[in-house]
């Protein structure tokens, strides 16, 4: 057994709420004091017998998903895992995700949520940073053996003691074979640190996000209040499992809060997606702006009954209102504009705003207690209409990556603001416009790539003397990443993607063009001008 390690307020990892902040958030009742563990066997209790879960494989109804995360939770616990002991779960959208997080919310291990896509050239850094003990994967997926990969991983990884495998196991440990009796043993409280959430964001190093369960059980409630559920309901989680969007928005967990049913997809292509809306009666449904598209193109076509939608989410990055007022007419359901970010704050546009606020802005923020303030390059406030860099604060979000104090000096302001990177305009009714984004990132359909970390790779390569990383508009997808690079010596352009590939960076962030120069633009203060290369980007032809 290893020294458990409590990620609690007073750990030295984590930045917490001021003690006066935090009074007055438990008083509100923002924060109730459960463990994300007692809401579903709350839940457990009140709608037993009903569907929690549906996969492609097997339903859980709520007393079997609740029995399941407890008996996992005996297992875990038995291989040395203990509250606040960081585990990596990287699995495919099945629905032993969820027993699996709830299985660690419950003995107050904390899940690392990482994504399938990502390689060894991630996880090794994710693993060093939240020096997890062990790492959750399902055998394959994507014709991916993740076996090898964890085993990889594990040679770099000292902290790294277990590759816990659902399927074929491989010389790992079986996830089948953990399932014992149901936990008694101690858990964790409700302002200790629940899951590791991964930042989209501008750094080299991807940081990690410290969620409590505090702060992330209120997330998933004030959710409910803009995108009410109830037991009747069923929510189709089609984005991987993992993001903040499908999990918390109110997503997986918002629903298993209140009794409704998650219907977990395998992917977000129409051929999955509509079959599983037509079977399961889906209701609610969520998808970045990429998605949203492919839906809306195929509905006017398809044979299957998409008549249950009452609400499709769009969010994760900008949706165009051309888009946006297709919805109601081709899909006949509401929709629902999602500016959330996995740092904390979650906008939305309600059922009952007017339709003009719906098609043209990204909401409100969720929570009475959420402030916004909307500055210039000097953090004073800018007048609304005007755009500005977006920064917040309150109940859900948080006040300090995860083991990174000193990249925290930049990214808050000394009294706890978040600065999002994001540049938006508010509207007197306090809805905001997202018009820009000054933070160093590639939004890919919603999947965010941090320029520097790839530009950072590529400097390593020795035929390459700088590189400049940048997002390109795209119809489809927003943006795609485009790398300018200045070589050094003789380079071929396929020579840099399979040096990516070979450093085991995920498949995502290998750019979709490479584009030789000479020089770079500079600005006036000698940085790389970035602006002046997406313009460049913007303007050359696909070749
Ligand atoms: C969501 O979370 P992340 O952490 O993957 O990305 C956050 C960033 C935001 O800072 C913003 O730059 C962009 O994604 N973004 C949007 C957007 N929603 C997110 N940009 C324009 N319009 C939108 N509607 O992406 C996320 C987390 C929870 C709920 C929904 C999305």
């Amino acid at each position: 057994m290893s020294a458990p390690t409590p990620l609690t307020d007073a750990g030295p990892d984590f930045s917490p709420w001021p003690d006066e902040v935090a009074a007055r958030y438990r008083a509100a009742g923002y924060w109730a004091g459960v463990t994300l563990g007692q809401v579903l066997a709350d839940s457990a209790r009140r709608h037993g017998d009903r569907p929690a879960v549906v996969d492609a494989v097997r339903t859980w109804t709520y007393r079997q998903l609740d029995h399941d995360a407890s008996r996992l939770a005996t297992g875990f616990a038995r291989l040395g895992i203990g509250r606040g002991d960081r585990v990596l779960v990287q699995m495919p959208n099945v629905g032993e995700f969820v027993v699996i997080c709830f299985a660690l919310f419950r003995i107050g291990a904390v899940p690392v949520l990482t994504q399938p896509a990502h390689r060894t050239y991630e996880l090794v850094r994710l693993c060093e940073q939240s020096g997890a003990v062990a790492h959750v994967v399902a055998d394959r997926h994507a014709e991916f053996d993740y076996r090898a990969l964890s085993a990889q991983v594990a040679e770099s990884c000292p902290s790294l003691r277990s590759t816990i495998v659902h399927g074929d196991p491989g010389g790992h440990v079986a996830l089948a074979d953990l399932y014992a009796d149901p936990y008694r043993g101690p858990g964790p409280e409700a302002g200790d640190v629940a899951l590791l959430q991964l930042s989209g964001g501008s750094s080299a190093v991807p940081k990690l996000i410290p969620r409590t369960h505090d702060d992330y059980a209120y997330n998933a409630r004030a959710s409910l209040d803009a995108c009410p559920l109830g037991p009747g309901d069923v929510y189709l989680a089609a984005l991987p499992v993992a993001h903040n969007f499908t999990l918390c928005a109110p997503g997986i967990l918002g629903a298993l809060t209140v009794g409704a049913t998650v219907v977990v997809s395998p992917s977000p292509s129409v051929e999955k997606v509509f079959p599983l809306i037509e079977r399961h009666r889906v209701t609610v449904a969520a998808a970045v702006p990429a998605v949203a598209l492919r839906w809306l193109d195929a509905a006017d076509s398809t044979t299957c009954d998409l008549s249950s939608l009452r609400v499709m989410q769009v969010g994760g990055a900008r949706l165009k209102p051309s888009a946006a007022r297709r919805v109601r007419p081709t899909l006949g359901c509401t929709l629902q504009q999602v500016f959330g970010m996995a740092e904390g704050l979650i906008c939305y546009t309600r059922p009952d705003d007017p339709d003009e606020i719906v098609v043209e802005t990204q909401g409100v923020p969720m929570s009475p207690a959420d402030e916004i303030r909307v500055v210039d390059d000097d953090d004073r406030p800018v007048p609304d209409g005007t755009p500005g860099h977006l920064l917040t604060r309150g109940p859900y979000t948080i006040r300090g990556y995860y083991r990174a104090a000193e990249y925290n000096r930049k990214a808050f302001t000394a009294d706890g603001f978040y600065r999002t990177g994001d540049v938006v305009r508010r509207l007197p009714s306090g809805h905001l416009v997202v018009v820009d984004r000054a933070k160093d990132i590639v939004n890919r359909g919603g999947t965010k790539v941090a320029c520097e970390e790839i530009e950072e790779i590529l400097m390593n390569h020795p035929g390459v003397h700088n590189a400049a990383v940048v997002g390109k508009p795209d119809d489809v997808l927003g943006e795609r990443v485009w790398a300018f690079v200045i070589p050094q010596a003789p380079l071929e352009r396929g020579d840099l993607a399979d040096y990516l590939h070979e450093r085991g960076v995920a498949a995502y962030k290998v750019p979709d063009r490479f584009e030789l120069v000479q020089e770079f633009p500079f600005t006036a203060v000698g940085k790389v001008d970035k602006l002046a290369l997406r313009q460049r980007a913007a303007q050359e032809e696909e070749r």
